[in-house]
C-alpha cells in the first residue's frame, strides 16, 4: 500500500491535497509583494498544497519552473506571464500531461486559446484609458502643448503594451498633448529614477508624467526633488496600481491620480483552481474589479489599505 506523499494516511477520498504550482514574475514592486501574499495565503486558507517560484522577471525561469511542476505532476499550474509572447512550447508540454493552466495577472499573446483554461487579472488598456482621461480632463483647457514623458512596464509585457496603448488611444483626438519621451523603467522604482533622471535632463520642458505603475512614479519623484522641482504641482504625475505608498503621496500631493490594478487575486484563483482541477468548465476570462482614486479619496482609503 502506498501512503500518500503529502496525505499521510491517505484520509477521507484517499490521496493528499491538492497541488497548484505557481510561477511568479518576481519581487519587483509593492504591487507583485501583495500579489504574492494574496496568493500563498488564500492557499493556505483553501487547504491547496502551493509549490511557489519567483523568476526574477526572466521568464526562462519561469519556464524553467513550469516545467518542474509538470515533472511534479501538480495537479494544476498557474502563472504570471512576464512577458506576452514565447510561451506556446512550454504550454503545449503542460497540455500533453495533462495539467491544466490558470493565467493570472498578465496574458500570452498565443493565438491557441486551448493552451489555458482562463485568464483573471484586470483590463490594463481600460487602466491606460482612465490614465488617459484624467489628463484630457486636466488638461483640456490648456493653452499651449502639454508635454507627456512615459514610464513604461517591462518591455514586452501585457501590463506596458495595453497601458501605453489604452493612453494613446485617448489622447490622440488633441494634438496639444505630446509625449516627447517615453521609456521602460521596468516597474521598478530605482530603473523608474533612473530614466526620469535622464528625461529631467533632456527635455526642456517635463508638463506631466504618466507612469505605468506606482513604484517607477515612486522613484521619478525622487529624481524630480533631486532636480528642485516639486512634483504633483511643477511636473503632474498619474500612475497605476493604487499601493499605499502611492496613495500616501496622492494624499501629500506628490501624485496627482491614481488608477488601481488589483493585485488581490488570490482567493478568485484558488476557487478557479478547485473548478479546473474538478474538470469544471469555467469562463474564459474573469476580470477583476477596481477603481480610481484622488486626492480625498485616497486619503479615506489609507487607514484600511491592505497593501
Ligand atoms: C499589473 C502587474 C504589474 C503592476 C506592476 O497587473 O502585472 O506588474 O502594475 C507589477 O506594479 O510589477
Amino acid at each position: 500500500l502506498l501512503l500518500s506523499a503529502c496525505g499521510g494516511g491517505g484520509g477521507a477520498g484517499g490521496g493528499g491535497a491538492l497541488t497548484l504550482g505557481f510561477a511568479q514574475v518576481g519581487a519587483e514592486s509593492g504591487w507583485r509583494t501583495a500579489n504574492t501574499k494574496s496568493i500563498q495565503e488564500s492557499a493556505k486558507a483553501a487547504g491547496i498544497e502551493l509549490k511557489f517560484s519567483d523568476a526574477q522577471q526572466k521568464q526562462e525561469n519561469q519556464i524553467a519552473a513550469i516545467r518542474s511542476y509538470i515533472q511534479q505532476k501538480v495537479k494544476v499550474i498557474a502563472f504570471s506571464p512576464v512577458v506576452e509572447s514565447g510561451w506556446d512550447t512550454v504550454l503545449k508540454e503542460a497540455k500533453t500531461a495533462n495539467i491544466p493552466v490558470i493565467l493570472t495577472d498578465r496574458a500570452v499573446d498565443s493565438p491557441d486559446k486551448s493552451l489555458y483554461k482562463t485568464f483573471l487579472g484586470s483590463d490594463f488598456v481600460a487602466e491606460g484609458r482612465k490614465a488617459g482621461e484624467w489628463l484630457a480632463e486636466e488638461f483640456g483647457s490648456a493653452a499651449g502643448d502639454v508635454s507627456i514623458v512615459e514610464l513604461q512596464g517591462t518591455t514586452g509585457s501585457a501590463p506596458a503594451n495595453d497601458r501605453k496603448k489604452g493612453f494613446a488611444d485617448v489622447i490622440a483626438p488633441n494634438p496639444k498633448f505630446k509625449v516627447v519621451a517615453s521609456q521602460t523603467g521596468e516597474f521598478t522604482r530605482a530603473k523608474g529614477k533612473e530614466v526620469m533622471e535622464a528625461f529631467l535632463k533632456s527635455q526642456p520642458k517635463i508638463d506631466v508624467l504618466y507612469a505605468h505603475n506606482d513604484d517607477m512614479a515612486l522613484g521619478a519623484i525622487e529624481a524630480i526633488e533631486a532636480a528642485g522641482k516639486v512634483p504633483g504641482k511643477d511636473i503632474k504625475i498619474v500612475s497605476v496600481d493604487g499601493v499605499r505608498d502611492a496613495l500616501q503621496a496622492l494624499a501629500d500631493g506628490k501624485i496627482n491620480h491614481v488608477v488601481e490594478c488589483n493585485p488581490l487575486l488570490g482567493p478568485q484563483l484558488m476557487d478557479l483552481v478547485k473548478k479546473v482541477a474538478a474538470g469544471e468548465q469555467v469562463p474564459p476570462r474573469i476580470e477583476t474589479t477596481e477603481t480610481e482614486f484622488d486626492q480625498a479619496s485616497a486619503k479615506a482609503a489609507l487607514p484600511q489599505r491592505q497593501y
